[in-house]
Order: C-alpha cells, then structure tokens, then sequence
C-alpha cells in the first residue's frame, strides 16, 4: 500500500519535530517545509533523532508561489500549518512580517489546494492568543468570542477565518487547532517557560545569578506540546472537518512557574535571584487562559497525559542534563 503523506510547515521549530515523529511511526512519508537558510537548525529534529528520517522541501510563507508549486508537486494527503513568526513579544515590531506570515500565508496556501489538490487536508494551527480579553466566565471554548490584543493574535485571527472560510466556501477538509500554551524541552529560549528553566539551571549550576522577566502574574493554561500534536493528528482524521480547543483545563501564573521551577533544583529563596525587568512588559497583555476542551474530549477522545508540575520538571531536568553536557 502506498504511504500516506504529509507537509509540515514550521517542521524546524518545537511542535513540526513532534508531530513528524508522530506521523512517522504512522508510516507517513514527512515533507518538512523549511526556509532558505544559509544555515539551518535541525538541533530539535536531531532531538528527536528524526533528522534524516524527513524529506526537506524549501518554501516561505511569505512567498505565494514556492507555497503554489509544494502543493502542486507533491499533491499531499494532509498538510499541517505550523509556520509562523509565533512570539507574542516582538509582533509589534514585526506587525507586517507577522501578518504576511501567519495571515496571508494561510490564504496562499488554502488557494493552492483549492486549486491544485483540493483532496488535501488542512490543519491551521489556531491558538488561544486569538481569544486575548474574551472569556465567560474565566474559560475559553470554541464559541468564546475573540479579542486579539497582539497583532501576533490579530494575524491568526484572520487565518482562522479564512480557514473557516475555504471549508464553507468550497468544501475543502480544513480545520482549526486552537491550541492553548504547550511547551517542551524543545521550546523556543525566548518564550517564558524555556527563559525561566534554562535560568534556573543556569542559577543552579552557577552558570547565572538572576533571572530578568516581565509580567508575572499572568495566567497561561500550559500543556506539553507531545501530548498537542496527538490532538492535531485527530483532528485530520475524522469524517468531516472542525475547529477544537485543546488545553489542560487548568492555568497557572507566570509566578507560580518560576516557583516551581526553583523548587525542581530545590532552591527555596528564589525571589532573590528574579528582577522585574520593564523591557519585557508588553505593550498589551492577555491577563488569562484556560480552556474548556470538552469538544475534543468528547469528539476525538483526546485528553492531555502530562500535567504542571511533571512538565516543569521535564524542562528543568533537560536544561540542567544540556548545559551540564557543555
Ligand atoms: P515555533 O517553534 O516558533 O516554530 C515556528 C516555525 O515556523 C519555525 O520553524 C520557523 O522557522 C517557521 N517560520 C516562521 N516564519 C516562516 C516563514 N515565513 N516561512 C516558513 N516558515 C516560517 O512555533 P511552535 O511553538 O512550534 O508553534 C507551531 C505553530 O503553532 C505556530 O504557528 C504557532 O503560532 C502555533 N501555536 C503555538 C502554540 C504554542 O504554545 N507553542 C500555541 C498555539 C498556537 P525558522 O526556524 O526559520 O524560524
Ligand atoms: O511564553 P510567552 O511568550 O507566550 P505567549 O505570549 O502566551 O504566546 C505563546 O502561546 C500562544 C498560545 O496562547 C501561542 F499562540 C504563541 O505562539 C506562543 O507560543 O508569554 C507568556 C506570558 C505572557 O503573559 C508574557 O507577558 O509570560 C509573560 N512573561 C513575563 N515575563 C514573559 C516574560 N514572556 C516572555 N516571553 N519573556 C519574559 O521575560
């Protein structure tokens, strides 16, 4: 029988090397979709030990045809949406590269499999960013009203729509994943949860004496990206297309991270080593998420495996295991 298969855009950063293992222990043929570099980095592929095991096609959300001339040549049974400049903290710098990016991109390639395989599966990969203010009553579902506060939030909103927009319009399999926070030791460095273990382990091999961050009380719902591509997969498999919410169903704030990832290396007194640092305030703040995954729950029997405290944990012991190794 001939392998299904599959493009993974965004498959250099934290979510494509987890999926792409996934897919290949399905027996998937991976086309990962990576940018023009003069150097890329495989270092999470290599993670994964999945390097080699992926098929590399060059393509740039940005550019229409490259995007055009993927889905033409390789005709693929699902595609799975996962580039995007994806940190909240400099869309306001980057607002137009953003927009084209995770915006105009979804339209480039939602037109490309109208046109040219439209058999093909979509997976956009929605986030509870798009919610921002909107919540009832401190939870977020799927018919929670959106009020971006990011251009990051306001670029997804838009490919949200128009993913919305290409499956009623011309009956194409397209589907929304709004994931909540889902992090890993794969994490982008940038991004609060890897910041703060990999200061911790700094702090605690005495690599480091303090730890800089912005706003610390507010609230994410923060999950383990190995258990989210699980969710993204079963959203590509069911008999029609849908948008659902993935999360624990449980948040925390941005203090009670660092807390417990001081306690992971038992340090108790670690106010002393964390500094307030305004340059890390952004310019407009979600204060809370949490999600209500019943629908995924219940429609793809999809629940999270780890919870808070073991993946703080996770990321702590990988942190301490990478810098101990250098
Ligand atoms: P990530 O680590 O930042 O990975 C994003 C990938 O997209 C990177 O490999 C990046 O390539 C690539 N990319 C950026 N701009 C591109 C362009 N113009 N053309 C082609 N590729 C481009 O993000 P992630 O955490 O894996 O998240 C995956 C997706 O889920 C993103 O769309 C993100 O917005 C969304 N999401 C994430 C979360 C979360 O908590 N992680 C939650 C909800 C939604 P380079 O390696 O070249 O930079
Ligand atoms: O880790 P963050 O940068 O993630 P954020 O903004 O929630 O976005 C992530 O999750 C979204 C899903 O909801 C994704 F769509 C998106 O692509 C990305 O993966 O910040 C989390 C919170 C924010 O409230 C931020 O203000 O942590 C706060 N924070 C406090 N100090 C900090 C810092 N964030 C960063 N990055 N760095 C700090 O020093």
């Amino acid at each position: 029988m001939q392998k299904k298969t599959a493009i993974v855009t965004g498959i250099l950063g934290q979510d494509g090397p987890y999926l792409a293992k996934l897919l290949l222990s399905k027996d998937y043929k991976v086309y990962g979709m990576i940018r023009r570099y003069s150097k890329p980095n495989f270092e999470n592929l290599s993670y994964l030990d999945i390097e080699d095991k992926i098929e590399y096609v060059t393509g740039d959300m940005t550019d229409e045809s490259s995007l055009m001339n993927l889905v033409k040549s390789i005709r693929p049974d699902e595609i799975y949406n996962l580039a995007a400049q994806s940190f909240v903290g400099s869309s306001w710098d980057l607002a137009k590269f953003t927009t084209e990016a995770n915006g105009l991109g979804v339209l480039y390639l939602l037109t490309a499999i109208k046109h040219f395989s439209p058999t093909t599966k979509f997976y956009q990969a929605a986030t509870s960013e798009m919610f921002g203010l909107g919540n009832v009553d401190g939870w977020q579902d799927e018919k929670t009203p959106f009020h971006p506060r990011s251009p990051y939030g306001v670029s997804k909103v838009y490919a949200y729509w128009m993913t919305v927009n290409f499956r009623e319009s011309y009956s194409l399999y397209a589907c929304n994943g709004i994931l909540f926070n889902h992090e890993s030791p794969l994490r982008g460095i940038e991004f609060v949860t890897r910041k703060i273990t990999d200061g911790v382990a700094k702090i605690k091999l005495g690599l480091a004496q303090e730890l800089r961050l912005g706003n610390m009380d507010s609230k994410r719902d923060w999950g383990f990206a190995g258990d989210y591509v699980e969710a993204m997969y079963a959203m590509m498999q069911q008999e029609e297309a849908d948008d659902y919410v993935i999360g624990t169903g449980e948040n925390h704030s941005v203090r009670e991270f660092v807390e417990m990832a001081f306690k992971a290396v038992d340090i108790a007194d670690w106010e002393t080593f964390v500094t307030i640092d305004p340059r890390f305030m952004r310019p407009a703040e979600v204060p809370d998420l949490k999600a209500r995954a019943d629908k995924a729950r219940e429609k793809l029997g999809w629940q999270p495996k780890i919870g808070f405290e073991e993946l703080v944990k996770m990321m702590v012991e990988a942190d301490l295991k990478r810098l101990s190794a250098k």
